[in-house]
């Protein structure tokens, strides 16, 4: 029995929770905010050391419950934190050091281990300090312990035996079980989200293969719904990296059915250096599907791993299309980008001494890993080559598309750009500008087909406002590639008149209306229309969406007159039931307008465009960014998908009018 039960306090002690108290007094130097992110700091870090046990082989399962007493409970089927007396700290415990000093964690008694999960690595001991209450049990040597720990990290009952450990399997279970409750006056809030629980769960499963993390939601505002009947969401992946490459391709559609896989490791200067990357290529034109973690950590700053694979990647598919004569010898090399086009790779490396740098300090620094990374990938990248001709083909093949499209795009972009700098003032004809000269004071109006156009040329302030007629259904942009939309000439249009270049180029201080209004129908086309022109804003304009400067333009519905000189418009039912309320004695006919191509001229004015009675629906990012998934999903062939989406965005499908 290596358990004491003594309570008296030695000299080391008072270090201790001087240790504890400095975590109290600057905890954002820990954990980074006293806000969610701090919060949820607290599981990740508890987490991590249990995940460190499983990465050591010990440990298979790592169970997470949000308790209904808002504690966050973390148990794991490890070795157990050691139970007996500490070397240096000789009243305590191994596992009373662990939890009441700083950086205590796996890094005594022994070796430690090699590579450790976790930005911070602070250790549990922070959780301690910034909890109000944590209770320990620990299953090692056929023997259950406790200890418990109050206010900020004082240790309240001190580790004892409490009995045998159960049986499982016929053998004596071991685990840590630890069980924590946010200190209320630490924190700005103690309420966990599960949902980012799943996230980050969801992920360290499929960065540590094998491994079966699963997590519950006991609290009364728990809105779970799970087919288990304990509650838990259960993640694990027998093929790890391979998986997650699939998870994220899953709803796109695979250039091939297989997913690629290689690793290599290395100890450099006595730091441990390991990498496994996964990839599969989809028929999108996504070119940021590269996704690098260090340790476990999203490295969304990238770093030396991710840097080591790019250069190897464009080295090695180069060199294999040149020898396999797809590459001509007059031909340019493909570019990175062209090659990373529908790459989705996961690249996972883990280190002994990570060095993260940056502004979110989600960078790997290690140069060392770099020249691993690029090595493996170099040598195993070229052997799967070589052994998969067929994915290889359609992989090479793609990425010479990409360039072909690169080379197109570059010289439409030349050609727009020319074209506005010589074309007198470049603008195109079916354009009718107005003469105002502060943008703010300019609205373009983009009207659908040429007669509704030439209403409203008639109806327009010529001053102030600004009239495009496009015709029919421009190209849908999500779909296509950048060259072929930027050769669609009600495309090349409307970039030429915003005036502001477009995609990465977009200088919104260049724009020539502050108002740029859709004018369409309130049919099926018309909104197909008012889709596609929302799309192309997102995709190609957004910083305009972001702005405020997009809107569409509502017609009325109604109009009726009230007197032979007043004519009543009505947006909607809703607008004509609430005038009728007001009049139950009113017996005049309700007109429902035409489409605008049929409207007068001042019809048009009078509803539509004059500044003093025309409803304009501003157009938020939000909104854009759907019109962008519906034009997605509703080209799509997922029938499934399809009806999901219109049920979950009903309100904005609505508010759109799609
Ligand atoms: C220190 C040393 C060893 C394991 C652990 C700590 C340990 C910590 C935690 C925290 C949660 N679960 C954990 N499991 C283990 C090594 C133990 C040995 O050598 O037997």
């Amino acid at each position: 029995m290596t358990a004491t039960e003594s309570s008296s306090y030695g000299a080391s002690d008072i270090t201790v929770l001087e240790g504890l108290e400095a975590v109290r007094k600057r905890p954002g130097m820990y954990i980074g905010s006293t806000g969610p992110t701090g919060l949820h700091h607290l599981v990740w870090e508890v987490v991590d050391n249990s995940v460190d046990e499983a990465m050591a082989g010990h440990c298979d399962r790592i169970d997470v419950t949000l308790t209904e007493d808002g504690a966050c409970e973390v148990s794991d089927d490890g070795r157990g934190i050691p139970v007996d007396k500490h070397p240096k700290y000789e009243d305590l415990t191994a596992a009373e050091v662990v939890l009441t000093v700083l950086h205590a964690g796996g890094k005594f008694g022994g070796e430690g281990y090699k590579v450790s999960g976790g930005l911070h690595g602070v250790g549990i001991s922070v959780v301690n300090a910034l909890s109000s209450r944590v209770e320990v049990e620990i299953d090692r040597d056929g023997t259950r312990h406790a200890m418990s720990f109050g206010d900020g990290g004082e240790l309240k009952d001190r580790l004892v035996a409490t009995g045998d450990s159960p049986v499982v399997d016929g053998e004596a279970h071991t685990g840590t079980t630890v069980r924590f409750w946010p200190d209320p006056t630490i924190f700005d809030e103690v309420e966990f989200r599960f949902q980012t629980l799943l996230e980050r769960f969801q992920m360290m499963a499929f960065l540590n293969r094998g491994l079966e993390i699963r997590v519950r939601d006991q609290r009364s505002s728990s809105t779970v719904e799970t087919e288990d009947p304990d509650g838990w969401v259960s993640f694990k992946y027998d093929g790890g990296i391979i998986d997650f490459v699939r998870h994220v391709n899953a709803s796109k559609e695979a250039l091939f059915g297989i997913v690629g896989y290689f690793e290599g490791a290395e100890t450099i200067d006595d730091n441990a250096h390991e990498v496994e990357i996964a990839f599969q290529w989809n028929t999108g034109f996504n070119s940021d599907g590269l996704h690098s973690f260090a340790n476990g950590i999203a490295t969304r700053e990238g770093g030396m791993h991710e840097q080591g694979f790019r250069t190897a990647l464009t080295r090695t598919v180069n060199s294999y299309a040149r020898d396999k004569g797809i590459l001509k010898d007059k031909d340019d090399n493909l570019q990175g980008e062209d090659i990373r086009e529908g790459l989705t790779a996961i690249i996972s490396a883990r280190i002994g001494e990570p060095q993260f740098e940056g502004q979110t300090k989600s960078k790997l620094g290690n140069v060392s890993m770099r020249s691993l990374v690029e090595r493996v990938t170099n040598e195993r990248l070229a052997e799967w080559l070589e052994e998969h001709p067929g994915e290889a083909k359609a992989m090479v093949t793609k990425a010479t598309n990409a360039a072909r499209a690169r080379m197109a795009a570059s010289d439409a972009r030349k050609a727009i750009r020319s074209k506005s700098l010589l074309d007198g003032a470049g603008m195109p004809d079916k354009l009718k500008d107005c003469s105002a000269k502060e943008p703010e004071r300019r609205e373009l109006f983009i009207v659908e087909g040429d007669s509704a156009g030439g209403s409203a040329v008639r109806a327009r302030d010529p001053e102030t406002q600004a009239i495009l007629p496009i015709r029919g259904k421009i190209l849908n942009v999500e779909r296509a590639r950048i060259d072929k939309m930027l050769k669609n000439t009600e495309v090349q249009t409307l970039i030429t008149a915003i005036g502001a270049g477009f995609a990465d180029e977009f200088d919104i201080e260049q724009a020539r209306y502050h108002k740029v209004i859709l004018l369409a129908d309130a049919d099926v086309d018309g909104s197909h229309i008012r889709t596609l022109l929302l799309t192309f804003f997102f995709r190609q304009m957004r910083p305009l969406v972001e702005a405020g400067f997009v809107y569409i333009a509502q017609p009325p519905l109604y109009s009726t007159k009230v007197s032979n000189r007043e004519t009543v418009y009505l947006k909607d039912d809703a607008a004509k039931d609430a005038f009728m309320a007001e009049r139950p004695n009113y017996t005049k006919d309700f007109q429902r307008l035409k489409g605008l191509g049929e409207m007068d001229w001042d019809e048009l004015r009078d509803t539509t465009m004059d500044v003093g009675s025309r409803s304009l629906l501003q157009v938020s990012v939000e909104q854009a960014a759907i019109a962008d998934d519906v034009m997605s999903i509703l080209m799509g062939d997922d029938v499934e998908q399809r009806k999901n989406f219109i049920v979950t965005n009903a309100r904005e499908v609505q508010n759109l009018d799609f």
